[in-house]
């Protein structure tokens, strides 16, 4: 079982890291990423029953219908119209418009896929305590945070395209029973996690300038990478390795 280690700060320092220096260091948190997480190795290696991954798509779509709302939080904040015309189109992407039917539906697909009904994910009766104190946290985060560090939080999307990457790969090999238009949301999150981490990094890059402020960019996003952690240790409690 692998542990995260208490994380550390790095060492103080008083000269701010260069806009380079600042990206490296919150790249280097990958290692603290859900993707090294004991359920998910587990997960995009084979070794899930179709109960636990039935747990976790049930579980993970209590987080997906919160990221509107956490995205809401942070437009509601945000005094910038260019900003807020950018950070709009990410309800879009989930919440669908048009003929789009958007990333929550495609995630009751995935549950359709898996063997959830629409019904009973919606009613989110398979939502483990865990979980919805962690994806309440990060909301109730973006609801009071200055929005620019509610939008540092979603830095965690710079290591998300690998772990897409990654189901894309394996499960239709390992899980040969998941219809394939169930996975159809990890494909549509590549280019769009790509997307929103260049205007994410833009605004942490450009907001969080004296050392203190760098250092507490860092401590955000351990923050939110612990909420991604404490979702699968949850889920692991319930659906043991
Ligand atoms: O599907 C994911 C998604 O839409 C988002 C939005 C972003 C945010 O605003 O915090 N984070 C995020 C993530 C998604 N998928 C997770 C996964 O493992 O499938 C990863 C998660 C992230 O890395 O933050």
């Amino acid at each position: 079982m692998k542990m995260n280690a208490p994380f550390t700060l790095p060492d103080a320092h008083e000269i701010p890291w260069t806009a380079n220096e600042f990206e490296s260091r919150l790249r280097a948190l990958e290692s603290r990423y859900h993707i090294h997480h004991p359920f998910n190795r587990m997960l995009n290696s084979g070794r899930c029953s179709p109960a636990q991954i039935r747990g976790w798509v049930a579980n993970r779509f209590y987080y997906q219908i919160n990221i509107p709302l956490k995205d809401a939080a942070i437009l509601s904040n945000c005094p910038d119209r260019e900003t807020r015309r950018r950070w709009i189109q990410r309800l879009v992407d989930h919440d669908g418009q048009g003929a789009n039917e958007g990333g929550i539906e495609a995630w009751v697909r995935l549950g359709e896929a898996v063997g959830i009904d629409r019904d009973t994910l919606w009613s989110q009766r398979n939502v483990l305590p865990g979980v919805r104190f962690a994806v309440d946290a990060y909301v109730n985060f973006a609801r009071r945070a200055p929005w620019q560090e509610a939008v540092c939080s979603s830095l965690t999307e710079m290591f998300a395209p690998q772990i897409h990457l990654d189901r894309l790969a394996g499960w239709p090999s390992h899980y040969p029973w998941i219809e394939s238009q169930g996975l159809g949301y990890f494909r549509s999150r590549v280019p769009l996690a790509q997307r929103d981490v260049e205007h994410g990094l833009e605004v942490t890059l450009g907001h969080f300038r004296t050392a203190a402020e760098q250092r507490r960019a860092v401590e955000i996003l351990q923050f939110k990478l612990d909420i991604l952690w404490s979702i699968l240790d949850a889920v692991e409690k319930a659906w043991p390795i």
